[in-house]
């Protein structure tokens, strides 16, 4: 891993591979841990393991077998779990490159296309048409609009196309061992001998994401645990193969997370000229506000198509790119993976698959974009001028622009918090 993905793994509860592979999952960060030994009278019940090669990942299991054994799991599941686990290199050899922090290492503008590609909204169309009674279904059930759960669908895995394959209690092991999310880890090997225990699945059927997620719409195993569904009503809870129970797991959790159904997650507008970008700050303002100043929606018929009241206004990528207002059901699809640039696929191959295609407003590709050191210095300047950019971690995310913003208003400037070379200018000469 590069520092940045070294960094960004510890930052973000929830890692991405690339688009097609993201997870609902809690935020958690563990700090690193040791293994403490077992003492061999309280192991010998469970039984001795074969070696997986890595010592680290040998160490750790003896000492977490114990632990789930007195979290109440029986010995037959520990032992099905643990045993034959392989160490997985993107944990626990910190040279790999296998991990590509997309929303974080590339432009967002990057990220939406690889993500919302034609292909895509093709086969999300297709893929409504084909099972417009189950999406119908599924939509009266959880009132998850049909263009969402296809979306979350094409995201994570395209369509099915792609569930990952990697053996489930490996992953989460590795992630263990290796320490920087051990409890998050551990959490979510619990419960896949919860899904054993509970007859969910087969050992050998626990096929997952590089991270652990899992089937058509990759669950972690807890959120697996909570609200995955048997929709089909054969009696077992399907992910990996039965698409009716993918989706409809995906629908039962965006419902518990707090779905309004019917409401969209976003709507492009266009700011009239002039506008005033230190609006653009997080805050929720009413829409008929947001339509005195003049906002228009840009593909839509008005700004609140299902009165939701009230929204945020947000420019992804500042004054120079394309400008939406954010809903509540923006967060909850961060329920699935906390990231803005993901939120936003989800919400534009939506948009896309019911035909009020891409945005209109054109990202700034030729940008000339700031490296790393560039951000850090950028908030490390930030931070010395009181504005509290948050750590200087290289990632510009809401801290840093949010402090950015309150420096470009404070001195009169454009504020719409992007990190350009003349914003870092501006706050280097100040401080
Ligand atoms: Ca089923």
């Amino acid at each position: 891993m590069t520092s940045l993905m070294l960094r960004t793994f510890l930052l973000s509860a929830t890692v991405a591979l690339a688009a097609c592979e993201s997870s609902p999952q809690s935020a958690d960060i563990s700090g690193p841990s040791t293994v403490t030994p077992v003492p061999p009278s309280v192991s010998s019940s469970i039984g001795a393991f074969a070696s997986s090669g890595h010592a680290g990942l040998d160490a750790w299991r003896d000492e977490f077998a114990v632990r789930a054994r007195n979290a109440g799991h029986q010995i037959e599941t520990i032992r099905s779990i643990l045993e034959g686990i392989e160490p997985m290199s993107v944990f626990l050899e910190r040279s790999s490159e296998a991990v590509d922090q997309a929303e974080f290492s590339k432009p967002i503008w990057e990220y939406v296309d690889d993500t919302v590609s034609q292909r895509r909204l093709t086969n999300g169309r297709e893929r409504l048409a084909a099972d417009s009674s189950l999406f119908g279904a599924l939509e009266t059930t959880y009132g998850v609009q049909r263009e969402y759960l296809v979306a979350i669908w094409g995201m994570e895995t395209s369509y099915g196309g792609y569930i990952g394959d990697f053996d489930a209690p490996s992953a989460l092991a590795s992630m263990a061992a290796e320490g920087r999310r051990r409890s998050f880890a551990e959490r979510e090997l619990l419960a896949l001998m919860t899904i054993l225990e509970n007859g969910d699945a087969y050992r050998h059927e626990l096929i997952a994401g590089w991270a652990g997620a899992m089937g058509q719409t990759q669950f972690m195993p807890t959120t697996y645990v909570a609200y995955a569904v048997d929709w089909t009503g054969d009696g077992t809870k399907d992910v990996w193969r039965a698409r009716a129970d993918a989706l409809a797991s995906a629908g039962n959790y965006l419902s518990a997370s707090g779905w309004r159904p019917g409401e969209p997650s976003l709507v492009e507008v266009v700011l009239p000229q002039n506008f005033d970008y230190a609006l653009a700050n997080g805050v929720d303002r009413p829409t008929q506000f947001w339509q005195q100043i003049g906002i228009v929606p840009a593909n839509r018929l008005n700004l609140d198509p299902a009165g939701v009241g009230e929204a945020e206004l947000w420019l992804p990528a500042g004054a120079t790119g394309p400008a939406f207002l954010l809903y509540p059901n923006f967060d909850v699809i961060k329920t699935y993976n906390r990231a803005d640039s993901y939120a936003l696929s989800v919400s534009l191959i939506a948009e896309g698959v019911s035909g009020r295609g891409a945005p209109t407003g054109a990202w700034p590709r030729g940008i000339d974009r700031l490296s790393i050191s560039e951000i850090e210095q950028l908030q490390d300047a930030l931070n010395r001028l009181g504005y509290n950019a948050g750590p200087a971690d290289g990632i510009a995310g809401r801290g840093t622009r949010g402090a950015l913003q309150r420096f470009q208003i404070d001195r009169g400037m454009m504020a719409d918090g992007f990190p350009t070379r003349t914003a870092l200018a501006a706050v280097l000469a100040a401080s």
